[in-house]
């Protein structure tokens, strides 16, 4: 099992990946997939020189790489195409031509399915790390599960995700019965509310979610005035803050994502709502920032991605990564990479333990299972045998303007 350390001697394959990583943006080759993302030097070329004696190796990621939440899951591919580049050398050394395999989900289920049955399809690829939504998640591992191909998702939280008993379903993050009663605590006991106003994006997401909080609050004695689902993807959500602004809550929590997220404070205060707004990782994204401009202000969300910077030895890591990926850092960027090198720990271990011959996708499968205490870049991760991660925890941001990212306030308690 490679750790952390081993990175530091790997420099030099990174800054070697760095050159290809940044030098054919935008132009893919794909090995047969549909849907597949923007190309770079890890995926479907030959970085490291040719395909090697044991074959090729491919791992995929299903991710949103286009429509609205694509900055969070081309991050998520960003972080974990970073993490395969630094390993090329060393699966070429063991015999084997490791490549990227990026897919566009485009956080939809139908096409988040149709990407997993290619992958299936597919013998050369051992491993998926995705998705960002829950809802693309959970009918796609169907199809994991039947194809055998484990998954490690980097930012899934619903929690049914990991309760339906598949064996290929992994997780790296908290989920939202750790996430959403830790955001009502912190909004009763922190920011001191006493009323709220849940909103929601009907999605397995957004709804579980705004469930969870909702549960919490009215234990807790937080008054609920309302609880709405809206329609992604629409413009005006007038009619919901009408409701919101005749019961003038402490507070409006809204379960979903940044696209929605930040029309919906950004529209609340136009109608001169003075409250909190509140929401969980779905909100945790730099794109919030340019949807909401000043109204995200004082946007408290929590997340289940912790902030990689807090450490000199992360800053350190975050300076590398933009310099060598030439993208942004969200905070979900450590998680594509940590959850890329949870899987890449087990292939190593599963092709040693078949005698350095190619595994089986099973003896992959297995390995990733088994992972325990193994210390990523952010977080630590040991799989439970619903293959939720025993080491998760959710932390608490805000938004302040003038800032081109959000503020780390803490780890929930
Ligand atoms: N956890 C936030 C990303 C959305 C989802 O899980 O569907």
């Amino acid at each position: 099992m490679v750790k952390k350390k081993s990175y530091i001697a790997l420099l030099s394959a990174a800054l070697a990946a760095s050159v290809a990583l940044t030098g054919c943006a935008g132009g893919s080759q794909n090995a047969g997939g549909s849907n597949a993302g923007g190309g770079t030097s890890a995926e479907q070329g030959s970085a490291s020189g040719g395909a090697a004696n044991g074959g090729k190796i491919l791992i995929a990621t299903q991710t949103p790489l286009s429509g609205s939440q694509s900055s969070l899951g081309d991050a998520i591919k960003t972080g974990a195409e970073y993490a395969l580049s630094l390993r090329q050398e060393e699966f070429k050394k063991m015999g084997f031509d490791l490549q990227l395999f990026p897919q566009d989900d485009q956080a939809d289920p139908k096409i988040g399915v149709s990407n997993a049955e290619m992958l299936i399809s597919n013998p050369d690829v051992m491993g998926v790390v995705g998705h960002l939504n829950s809802g693309v998640a959970i009918p796609s591992s169907v199809k994991y599960e039947e194809g055998k191909l484990v998954m490690v998702s980097p930012a899934n939280t619903a929690v049914t995700l990991t309760e339906e008993g598949k064996k290929t379903v992994h997780r790296i993050c908290a989920r939202d019965d750790a996430q959403g009663p830790k955001a009502a605590i912190y909004a009763k006991n922190s920011l001191g509310v006493k009323t709220a106003f849940l909103i929601h994006d009907k999605t397995a997401y957004g709804q579980g979610l705004a469930d969870q909080v909702k549960a919490q609050f009215e234990k807790d004695g937080v008054t609920v005035h309302g609880y709405e689902g809206i329609t992604q993807g629409e413009k005006d959500y007038s009619a919901v803050l009408n409701q919101v602004i005749a019961k003038n809550p402490d507070i409006i929590f809204y379960g979903g994502l940044y696209p929605e997220g930040g029309i919906l404070i950004k529209q609340a205060r136009e109608k001169g709502y003075k409250g909190y707004f509140m929401g969980g990782d779905g909100l945790d994204s730099s794109d919030m920032i340019k949807i909401a401009g000043d109204a995200v202000d004082g946007v408290v969300f929590t997340s289940v991605a912790g902030d990689v910077e807090q450490t000199a030895e992360g800053k350190k890591w975050a300076e590398e990564y933009r310099k060598v990926t030439k993208k942004p850092l969200e905070t979900y960027s450590v998680y594509g990479y940590d959850s890329m090198n949870v899987i890449l720990n087990g292939l190593e271990e599963a092709i040693k333990a078949n005698g350095g011959k190619k595994p089986t996708r099973e003896q992959v499968l297995e390995a990733v299972h088994n992972t325990k205490d193994f210390q990523g870049q952010f977080t630590k991760v040991t799989f439970d045998e619903k293959g939720d991660n025993a080491s998760a925890d959710v932390f608490i941001y805000k938004y302040e303007k003038g800032k081109d990212r959000s503020t780390f306030v803490g780890k929930a308690e």
